[in-house]
């Protein structure tokens, strides 16, 4: 059982310890019945597989604000009559203090989100470098990691139509020079990748809009962005994060099959992998895995934005994700493609407006950790024994051989084939795509004991 701690002053999140694995027979809320993090799946282990990232903005700045009301969740390291810098940097020790508790290796963040904005460039770059060294010694002292850095390109109301696509080339300059600084400070801290989600490139209209220049010069910024990574000797990830709309009506990097359109088009797909958000890709029409199968289909499958949509609500819910069978289908479909590198699970996740105390932080990521975890070791088995696999591998198989073969190597054209099909093949015969009795199957693996 977890016990309650003696409070030390310096202790944001007094009476929580470490959450400690406990099985699934454990009665206690505040353990993991799932995620054991040196147990081993297929020779690597848990947090090998998982490489939980705990996302800044939401555990850290949320409140719990909504375009109804103010926020309700109100943390004791807040203060707004205190030197921002200051409450920025006691910000910080807690969320190491939780990320240490809760076991997640990395960290993920937005510049703006750990530091305030000055009211100019200079001032937001010194508050950035002061949260940056802090945040330094605090990755040191406890070994948790950075997973990304990115940039916040859509706040502040210089971005209102847009960063890299805004029609004034003022903003673009604006937006480069945040991009180059976020990118400096992520390779200060030896983040293993770099993010860049679109949050307004994108249009309201198309009375004021020209499409194609937009799209170029959001490759502009791409471009300059591979190069000063190679400039600076950055060797982590550059990843995209599709999304098909919100804030804007319709954003450029609407899906990951979109954005291979758009990297190719622009000769950027080999500096670019995807950060896959769940909530997105419902957003999207999509499902996750979905997506998941597009980006890996490619090779760029990269990291992995972990949440949950509401798909009666149909907006960004960032709702931390329990449904072990939407993540079972995904999980089945990472190890295929040989999991996700130098990404991981960040959990772009946030408490529901009502769940305002600290335990609900808990809770929160306890539960999308096990589920992942659960998810893992059922798609882990799953895949191993192969029953869908080799359902998939024969319903493709006359492709293997023969005059199939042949359609896949290129060597057989439509007057071979017309040849074929009038002197030896005649009609297909009809075979069942059998999806029920598929369907049938997960849900007997799924449920299935031991
Ligand atoms: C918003 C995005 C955002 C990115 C990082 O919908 O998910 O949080 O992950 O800018
Ligand atoms: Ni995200
Ligand atoms: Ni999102």
């Amino acid at each position: 059982m977890a016990k309650a701690t003696k409070s030390k002053s310096a202790e944001h999140f007094a009476g929580f310890s470490k959450i400690a694995y406990e099985g699934p027979q454990s009665d206690n809320a505040l353990a993991f019945k799932h995620y054991n993090a040196n147990e081993k799946v297929g020779g690597k282990t848990m947090a090998e597989h998982l490489r939980f990232g705990i996302a800044y903005w939401h555990s850290f700045r949320g409140t719990g604000a909504d375009p109804f009301g103010p926020g309700t969740i109100v943390r004791k390291w807040e203060s707004s009559s205190k030197d921002p810098v200051s409450v920025a940097k006691v910000r910080m020790d807690a969320a190491f203090e939780f990320y240490q508790k809760i076991g997640a290796p990395f960290w993920c963040f937005h510049d703006r989100d750990i530091a305030p904005e000055g009211t100019t460039l200079a001032e937001s770059n010194k508050n950035l470098d002061a949260i940056i060294a802090h945040a330094k010694g605090l990755q040191k002292a406890t070994g948790v990691k950075l997973l990304w850095g990115t940039a916040n390109l859509f706040s502040n109301p210089r971005f209102m139509c847009g960063a890299s696509t805004n029609p004034d080339a003022h903003v673009f300059a604006y937006a480069a020079a945040q991009v180059k600084k976020a990118m400096d400070v992520t390779q200060e801290l030896g983040g293993e990748n770099y993010v860049f989600w679109g949050g307004r490139e994108g249009y309201e209209t198309l009375l004021n809009t020209n499409l194609k220049r937009e799209q170029d010069h959001l490759a502009r910024l791409l471009s300059m962005a591979v190069d000063y990574a190679k400039k600076i000797g950055f060797k982590g990830q550059f990843l995209i994060e599709p999304k098909p709309k919100e804030p804007t009506k319709h954003q450029y990097d609407f899906d990951c099959a979109t954005c291979i359109g758009f990297l190719k088009t622009y000769k950027l797909d080999k500096h670019f992998k995807f950060n896959i958000e769940t909530n997105h890709a419902t957003l999207a029409g999509h499902t996750f895995q979905h997506e998941i199968e597009v980006a890996g289909s490619a090779g760029m499958l990269g990291s992995i934005d972990a949440n949950s949509g509401d798909l009666l609500l149909g907006w960004d819910t960032d709702q931390f994700n329990t449904d072990v069978k939407e993540l079972t289908l995904a999980m089945m479909s990472i190890l295929k493609f040989g999991g996700l590198g130098s990404g991981g699970f960040n959990f772009d996740a946030k408490l529901r407006r009502p769940s305002t105390d600290l335990a609900d932080l808990f809770h929160a990521h306890i539960g999308g950790m096990d589920a992942y975890a659960q998810a893992l070791k059922l798609a882990y088995r799953i895949n191993t024994e192969g029953k869908f696999s080799k359902h998939v591998a024969e319903r493709y198989s006359s492709y293997d051989s023969g005059f199939g073969k042949d359609i896949e190597t290129g060597k057989a054209d439509f007057e071979s084939l017309e040849k074929l099909v009038l002197t030896k093949l005649g009609e297909p015969t009809i075979k069942s795509g059998q999806q029920e009795k598929l369907e049938n199957l997960l849900n007997a693996e799924l449920f299935r004991q031991g």
